[in-house]
């Protein structure tokens, strides 16, 4: 029989109270394991469940629980509209959705009325008239008790299936195996020196890599203590006392901002950004400030983390470190020049598209090596460089990755929109944030910043709106995004 993937969940001393805390409430391994048992025993034999995944420990043990029982889990951003979450439950062909209770960190539009078992989750229909996705909601009870005794799932099985924007269209379903994680967060530990003895500090959001498959299943193997602070801001995790601590980019400069809070993860033992580049004054602030040079790591949601600085080695302003452990690296660059696309291979790779054959192949290479559609460099001593991404329609705001096409598509379904061209502008605190710029009469910026806000994910939304009589286009009539006026 293969070896747990939940190493910890599987060990003796589980009693511990706070061993898990999730916005303020703490339970022990010994109760999430018995919760998520009774959730695995609810849906066992299930091809697929997705799981709303609100900052709650409902949301942990809804996802324990499909691990145990070999269901890949398909996590909803809790305050994604009816475009984005229909199209998530149609394409993962999710029939369950596992939802925590109706608390203040539950809240959202997609809050199921039913109650247990309601099937057809109400909302408004999606645009195209489609109709919300017929799912049954199953509520997670965190005081049902069950002992699961089924086998470990096979270790090549899917655990996940992430949905993830490209450049065009609706966001793809990654499929993520078992052993991809296991192999990413044991490569991790390594490099890290993360231990059991560690207390794991993050706020991040429970439906992306960074926040659960790190934040979460990161502490379940290592047997590290985890606290969510619910939101990841400053003040909380100045107050959560951890000794390893996680953040996007615009979380530390959040931190730097704050010199108090700040100063009082002096005590940890190592600060890790990732999810975007770390800009250079926000790494100097944070030495200022705390006294650590942050360890700065570099993944993708179809790669798992490849590329990280070690708790025992240097830490360079600008730079991502060295391959994990059974990670190899290249760059694909042009004849004399430094620069080119970083191509990866090794254990933490996804296992394609959901039902998209086509564009699985086409994110690798003819050798077989994945194509990042990063743009990077190698030193000579091996540390990595992340210059930028090929493409411009792909945005990272706030550490979150966007399709320029998904907002431009969201844009063009307001009626009062005739043409829609969305970039991400530079940022200080987002790194990059989305600007939209429209041909469109009789509607306001404030109208369809709402308007995106409420069809697809809240973080999707534009900041700035800029109407304009025309977009610039070629001669043959393609949009021109590089003579748009600056935002
Ligand atoms: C504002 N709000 C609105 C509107 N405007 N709601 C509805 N309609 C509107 N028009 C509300 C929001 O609901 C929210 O409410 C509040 O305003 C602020 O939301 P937002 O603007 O999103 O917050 P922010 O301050 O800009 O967020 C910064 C953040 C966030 C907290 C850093 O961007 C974040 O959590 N980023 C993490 C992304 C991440 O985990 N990426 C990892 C991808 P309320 O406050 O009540 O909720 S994995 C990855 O990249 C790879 C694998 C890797 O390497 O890790
Ligand atoms: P996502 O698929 O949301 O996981 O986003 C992956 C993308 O985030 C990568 O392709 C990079 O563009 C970016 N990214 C992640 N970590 C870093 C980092 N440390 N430095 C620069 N870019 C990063």
């Amino acid at each position: 029989m293969s070896a747990p993937l939940l190493t910890s969940l599987a060990e003796p001393d589980g009693d511990r109270p706070d061993a898990l805390t999730v916005a303020g409430r703490s339970c022990s391994r010994e109760a999430l394991l018995g919760a998520a048992g009774a959730v695995a025993a609810r849906i066992a034999g299930a091809p697929v469940v997705a799981v709303r995944a609100t900052p709650t420990v409902e949301t942990v043990t809804a996802v324990v629980g499909a691990l145990l029982a070999g269901v890949p889990v398909v996590p909803v951003p809790p305050d994604s509209g009816p475009a984005e979450r229909d199209h998530i439950l149609r394409d993962s062909k999710a029939a369950l959705l596992l939802t925590g209770p109706q608390g203040a960190a539950d809240a959202g539009r997609h809050a199921p009325a039913g109650g247990a078992g309601s099937a057809g989750a109400p909302g408004p229909a999606a645009p195209g008239g489609a109709g919300p996705a017929p799912v049954e909601t199953v509520p997670v009870d965190l005081a049902e008790r069950a002992a699961w005794t089924g086998p470990e799932p096979d270790p090549k099985a899917t655990a996940f299936i992430l949905y993830t924007s490209g450049t065009t269209g609706a966001p793809k379903g990654a499929l993520i195996s078992r052993r991809a994680v296991a192999a990413d967060l044991d490569a991790l530990a390594e490099a890290w020196a993360w231990t059991a003895e560690d207390t794991l500090v993050h706020g991040l959001p429970l439906f992306h890599v960074h926040g659960l498959v790190l934040g979460v299943l990161g502490a379940l193997r290592t047997g590290s203590r985890l606290v969510h602070t619910g939101r990841p801001t400053a003040a909380a995790y100045a107050e959560a006392g951890g000794s390893l601590y996680f953040g996007v980019p615009t979380v530390w400069h959040r931190v730097t901002q704050d010199p108090d809070a700040a100063r009082a993860l002096s005590a940890a033992r190592l600060l890790v950004s990732g999810s975007a580049p770390l800009p250079a004054p926000v790494f100097r602030d944070l030495e200022l400030l705390t006294g650590h040079r942050p360890v700065e790591r570099y993944g993708m949601t179809e790669t798992l983390i490849t590329l990280s600085t070690r708790a025992d080695g240097e830490r360079r302003p600008g730079y991502v470190g060295t391959p994990l452990s059974g990670i190899r690296t290249r760059v694909a660059a042009e004849e004399g020049a430094e620069i080119g696309e970083l191509q990866l291979t090794g254990p933490t790779l996804f296992d394609g598209y959901l039902g998209r054959p086509e564009a699985t192949t086409g994110s690798y290479t003819e050798d077989g090596w994945f194509r990042t559609g990063d743009i990077a460099a190698i030193e000579p001593d091996g540390f990595h460089r992340i210059v930028g991404r090929a493409s411009t329609d792909l945005i990272k705001s706030g550490g979150y990755r966007i399709g320029a096409g998904e907002v431009e598509n969201a844009l063009l379904d307001h009626p009062a929109v005739r043409e829609a061209a969305v970039v991400g502008a530079p940022h200080e605190d987002l790194g990059q944030q989305i600007v939209a710029y429209v041909v469109a009469d009789g509607v306001s910026e404030a109208e369809l910043i709402d308007f995106v806000a409420g069809q697809l994910s809240v973080h999707k939304r534009p900041r700035k709106v800029r109407f304009l009589d025309a977009l610039p286009r070629n001669a043959m009539g393609k949009p021109q995004k590089k003579l748009l006026p600056p935002a």
